[in-house]
């Protein structure tokens, strides 16, 4: 098979790779010429006509921010089915901008997730594309997914005018954050659910959660329950709350209106994505002839925003915030160590720090914990709330190269392509044992596991 050159976050964004897509080689890593078959063969079971689920069973439809990750592992096998990936979420997009975080597939059974097409009624909506989704969204990972499989194949992606038929979409998706989105003027954008945020039951979302009330467990049709063990998914009363939250955000037919919302939170992952991605539009902007600046301008108020707003210097980190009681949610979880992936970044070195400290052990943990390893309410193997994942672990990476920590981006990804190797393509992993759980065969670890066999190491 043919393969792409690696792209590497280190380079210029405004500069993709020279040569014919196709024509380098990757790095002979031998050892890892086998987790690089297993992962292809991960992506191509999970492949379903245009687009790919996370994981068959547990997750059988589209996912909004896993099919960034999974583009950007793909655009090493194939440039095409990679820039498929991102058409068919955004051929989900709703009229007002958003994109939604489920687009489902009509030919899976009804009842093969909860809550479903029939809990989320898209309908409802006149701007809602004709396919059924759900109504919330997921981090904006999406600009930096598709500058990215652009650079991987800049000859296939300009014959299939790729970047000029996205880039409305993507700056519609990214207006609609900043302006609907900015619940307090803050200049960045919130989260109103917990499954907004990607993290689901991060123990940052304890202290807002508390104030919703949950449904009782007979209003809840699990489906997540016989995929996995109950020991390593949230409880019954999380799953309470993010129904009651839903239903009453579908009640309002989704509208954003400000104060209307129970839950409503300022998450540095999300802000972080939105403010990379705006360096990305940048890029794609100057590719199909349209001004960067407006993007750049936008880049340097989420850097500063961020910055002002939700770092904790003291801390070391990102807090998010609060929207409904005005405060800081003072959690460690590696959400607030995200922002290392926004380039110029002043706190870049004081987050680094924190990386390598006690709480997340970047040294020897591995993948980095989802949350503080010192925390009495850290559980290793209990989904957003301890386990490491492959796709935070990669952002950071990311951003470690990005900031000239090639070391340590080089160390990370040894380890983490050991862990892989170890116990396979697992949703998530015991940073400190290595146990894996979750659901096996998972689409981004396999995707991003492949980029990070694909990209040269830094030095
Ligand atoms: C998990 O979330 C979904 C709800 O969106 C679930 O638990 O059913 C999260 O890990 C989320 O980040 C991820 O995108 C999704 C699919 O992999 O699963």
């Amino acid at each position: 098979m043919t393969l792409v050159a690696p792209s590497s976050p280190v380079a210029p964004v405004s500069s993709p790779p020279a040569g014919v897509p196709g024509e380098a080689a990757r790095p002979a890593i031998s050892p890892s010429a086998s987790l690089d078959r297993a992962a292809r063969r991960v992506l191509a079971a999970n492949w379903r006509r245009g687009s790919t689920v996370p994981a068959g069973g547990l997750y059988p439809h589209q996912w909004s921010w896993d099919s960034a990750f999974i583009a950007l592992g793909l655009r090493h096998l194939s440039p095409v089915r990679a820039q498929r990936e991102l058409e068919s979420l955004f051929g989900a997009q709703w009229g007002d901008g958003r994109v939604p975080h489920i687009v489902f597939d009509p030919l899976v059974p009804a009842d093969a997730y909860f809550p479903g097409p029939a809990f989320w009624q898209s309908s409802l909506r006149s701007d809602a594309p004709a396919v059924p989704t759900s109504g919330i969204v997921q981090p904006p990972a999406h600009a930096l997914a598709a500058w990215e499989v652009f650079r991987a194949a800049p000859a296939v992606a300009r014959e299939r005018s790729f970047l000029p038929r996205l880039y409305p979409r993507l700056v519609a998706w990214h207006d609609y954050l900043l302006t609907a989105r900015d619940l307090r003027g803050s200049g960045l954008m919130s989260v109103v659910h917990p499954w907004e945020s990607g993290m689901d039951n991060s123990p940052a979302w304890d202290v807002p959660l508390a104030r919703v009330s949950p449904l009782p467990p007979s209003a809840l049709a699990r489906r997540d329950l016989a995929h996995a063990s109950a020991a390593e998914r949230p409880t019954n009363t999380d799953y309470g709350r993010y129904i009651r939250l839903a239903r009453d955000y579908r009640d309002l037919r989704y509208a954003d209106t400000r104060g209307s919302q129970e839950f409503a939170v300022e998450d540095p992952l999300c802000n972080a994505l939105l403010a990379a991605g705006e360096h990305a539009l940048a890029s794609i902007a100057r590719e199909v002839g349209a001004s960067a600046a407006v993007h750049e301008a936008r880049a340097a108020r989420l850097t500063a925003a961020l910055t002002d707003t939700l770092w904790d210097g003291a801390a070391g980190t990102f807090f998010a915030h609060d929207v409904v009681s005005g405060e800081a949610l003072r959690s460690y979880s590696v959400a607030g160590l995200m922002p290392l992936i926004v380039p110029s970044l002043p706190a870049a070195a004081d987050l680094v720090k924190t990386a390598l400290g006690d709480r997340f052990r970047l040294g020897s943990a591995c993948p980095v914990p989802s949350y503080d390893l010192t925390a009495a309410d850290h559980e290793a193997g209990r989904y957003w709330r301890g386990p490491g994942w492959v796709n935070t672990s990669w952002l950071f990476w990311y951003g470690l190269r990005l900031h000239g920590e090639l070391g340590l981006a080089d160390d990370l990804r040894d380890r983490l392509l050991g862990r892989v190797r170890a116990c396979g393509f697992r949703e998530y992993i015991d940073p400190l044992t290595g146990t894996g759980y979750g659901t096996d065969d998972f689409s981004w670890t396999a995707a991003l596991t492949l980029d990070l066999i694909r990209t040269a190491p830094s030095h």
